[in-house]
């Protein structure tokens, strides 16, 4: 018969089962300098179908984790030659962001406030050796839980609901950075802004979801025409392109390629079959001040608007 006990122990079981095939995906990096401690933990790692990548110490633990980026879990051991696991952690923590690997302590030996120690110096939980599986299973994929429910959160954070384009906070942060680094090597920064015309009438026209339709289908046709730039929605139906690595004069080309594309052919983007053309502003600076090159091009977009539309001024 069904006890309280066994019941949970079925939850436990199911739960773990669904998570299998997610772990798949999960790549943890086991660290101990002692074989058999090192293989019994990864054992337990693989028969939960995590992918697991093995160091004998702190030294190839960094060289293993600089090879593979996506290391997103690391259970290091403390006592070990050359580095032991609570310096460890200190260096992945001055190395990589905290929402980017969880750290799990593990040690035979319990000198005063090891665990203490490894919490401080930025792990996220610890364990004694030798441990419950079941436990180590727990901690294990409540870290990775924590780890992806901060990727979502980050990626939401940085993207826009209708469009699934990079969003105006997003934009700015990295444009920010790229253009210091374009400076140093004194080449232009390059920003287009972009306005869809006469937007309120495709609203009064074909609705609220006409609109909303419109611009769905505008975030992919710019995904599909600079997969390589930046492509951002900065609010309302306005868009703005940051050119990753390029001059110019391609980016006219490009943009006049676009403009003309949608001026022929942006009926066939959605279901209603709304028709619509964009005015661009396309500015050039060897600068780091995003917010000089942003008006200048907004200045050059409302030429572009006063002029009679649909066209780009540079
Ligand atoms: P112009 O050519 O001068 O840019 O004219 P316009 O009508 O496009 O510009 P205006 O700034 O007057 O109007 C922009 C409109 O965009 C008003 C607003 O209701 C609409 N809008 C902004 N965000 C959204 C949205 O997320 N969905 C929909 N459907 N409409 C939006
Ligand atoms: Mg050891
Ligand atoms: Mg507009
Ligand atoms: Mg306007
Ligand atoms: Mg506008």
């Amino acid at each position: 018969y069904i006890t309280k006990e066994n019941k949970q122990a079925y939850h436990y079981l199911r739960r773990q089962l669904e998570r299998l095939p997610r772990n798949e995906n999960v790549r943890v990096l086991v660290v101990d300098d002692s074989i058999s401690s090192r293989h019994y933990v990864s054992a337990l790692l693989t028969r939960h179908k995590y992918q697991v990548l093995e160091a004998c110490d702190g030294i190839e633990a960094l060289a293993v984790l600089k090879d593979n980026p996506d290391i997103s879990v690391i259970i290091t051991d403390n006592e070990m030659p050359n580095m032991r696991g609570e310096e460890l952690c200190i260096e992945i923590r001055r190395l990589y962001t905290d929402d980017d690997k969880a750290i799990i302590g593990i040690s035979g030996v319990e000198t005063e406030n090891l665990s203490t120690r490894f919490l401080k110096n930025g792990a996220n939980d610890y364990l004694r050796k030798p441990f419950n599986a079941e436990e180590f299973y727990c901690r294990l994929s409540q870290n990775v839980d924590m780890l992806e429910h901060i990727q979502t959160i980050r990626r939401q954070a940085n993207t826009d609901y209708l469009t699934s384009l990079p969003n105006r906070r997003y934009f700015f942060d990295t444009v920010k950075k790229s253009l210091k680094a374009r400076h140093k090597k004194e080449l232009y920064g390059l920003i287009a802004m972009i306005d869809i015309d006469h937007f309120k009438q495709v609203n009064d026209k074909y609705g609220h979801e006409g609109g909303d339709a419109v611009l769905e289908s505008i975030g992919q046709a710019f995904a599909q025409f600079f997969p390589n730039d930046l492509v951002a929605r900065l609010g309302g139906e306005e868009f703005a392109i940051y050119f990753k690595d390029t001059v110019a004069d391609h980016c006219k080309e490009r943009l006049e390629c676009f403009r003309e594309y949608l001026e022929q052919s942006s009926n066939e983007l959605t279901e209603q079959r709304i028709s619509f053309t964009v005015s661009m502003g396309l500015a050039a600076q060897v600068t780091t001040d995003i917010e000089s090159l942003i008006k200048q091009a907004d200045e050059r977009l409302y030429q572009a608007k006063a002029s009679g539309r649909n066209r780009l001024v540079h």
